[in-house]
């Protein structure tokens, strides 16, 4: 895959209104659910804050069918070179892609779609400039995975499959990409070995979901929940722009899940 500059490097992002129905959305437990309102203003943020890094964003209505529509990462895939529609490991998300779909097509010359049966979200599926992983998880199964790394070869890419951590939603949920070198993730996945390659920043004990951060351009979005995590990324040199997640995160979500970014050739 011809490589933009650098992985993180993005022009474009596409993001969905949240639907009144998000106060619905998929969690782990008996966790009390996020109301519309603070979901709707944590969204706007992301939004302002995507848009600052120098990102043209794409706003798409919302979806009141679909409560978990808001979080766009996991019903595809983004590249310079082409869109990989995905299918969902979850029933209620699996026609989050028809409606994404068309979207897509508008915008991508190549768009490829994941044969079935297979099943893959996108939350699972981390850039690297070494290639991409696709971390295996509850949404994600081995057939999935398998498929996806033969879409990604065909745009030009290469990608290989890591385990997710128990217990964890996706693979990005303890991981992100910092910058060329460096990954930040979680005690429990800097221990799975998964990232020899890159240096490594753990997050702080106690503060596991700050590992899903999202690199746009020179800035780092964190989420405002975890002061030390802040206080570590700043102390390294990283532009971070903290923003809340409370409401999302009572619907298992962080940062990275709200957006499909991509570096868009001829803008
Ligand atoms: C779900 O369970 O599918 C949503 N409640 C949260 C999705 C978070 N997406 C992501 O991590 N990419």
């Amino acid at each position: 895959m011809a490589q933009i500059r650098s992985i993180y490097e993005f022009n474009s992002a596409i993001v969905r209104e949240p639907s009144t129905s998000v106060v619905n959305g998929l969690r782990s437990g008996d966790r009390v659910g996020p109301t519309y309102e603070g979901v709707k203003a944590e969204h706007d943020a992301y939004i302002a804050a995507v848009w600052n890094a120098g990102v043209e964003v794409t706003v798409l209505p919302p979806l009141e069918a679909f409560p978990d529509s808001i979080f766009v990462e996991d019903p595809a895939l983004v590249f310079t070179e082409g869109a990989i529609l995905l299918r969902s490991g979850t029933p209620s998300r699996v026609h989050e892609t028809a409606e994404i779909g068309p979207v897509l097509r508008a915008m991508f010359e190549t768009v490829l779609e994941l044969p079935a049966p297979g099943q893959a979200d996108g939350g699972d599926v981390m850039y690297t400039p070494k290639g991409v992983l696709i971390g295996l998880s509850a949404r994600t199964d081995k057939t999935g995975a398998e498929a996806l790394v033969c879409c990604i070869e065909q745009i030009g890419g290469r990608a290989q499959i890591a385990e997710t951590p128990r217990g964890v939603l996706h693979f990005k949920t303890a991981c992100s990409l910092l910058d060329d070198e460096t990954v930040i993730s979680t005690a429990a996945l800097a221990d799975a070995a998964v990232f020899s390659d890159f240096r490594q920043i753990v997050v702080p004990e106690g503060e596991e979901p700050a590992a899903n951060v999202l690199r746009v351009n020179d800035i780092v979005l964190v989420s405002s929940n975890y002061p030390r995590t802040i206080e570590m990324l700043d102390k390294q040199g990283y532009e971070v722009v903290p923003l809340k997640t409370a409401e999302i995160e009572k619907i298992d979500a962080g940062l990275s899940c709200m957006s499909l970014r991509w570096y868009r050739k001829g803008k």
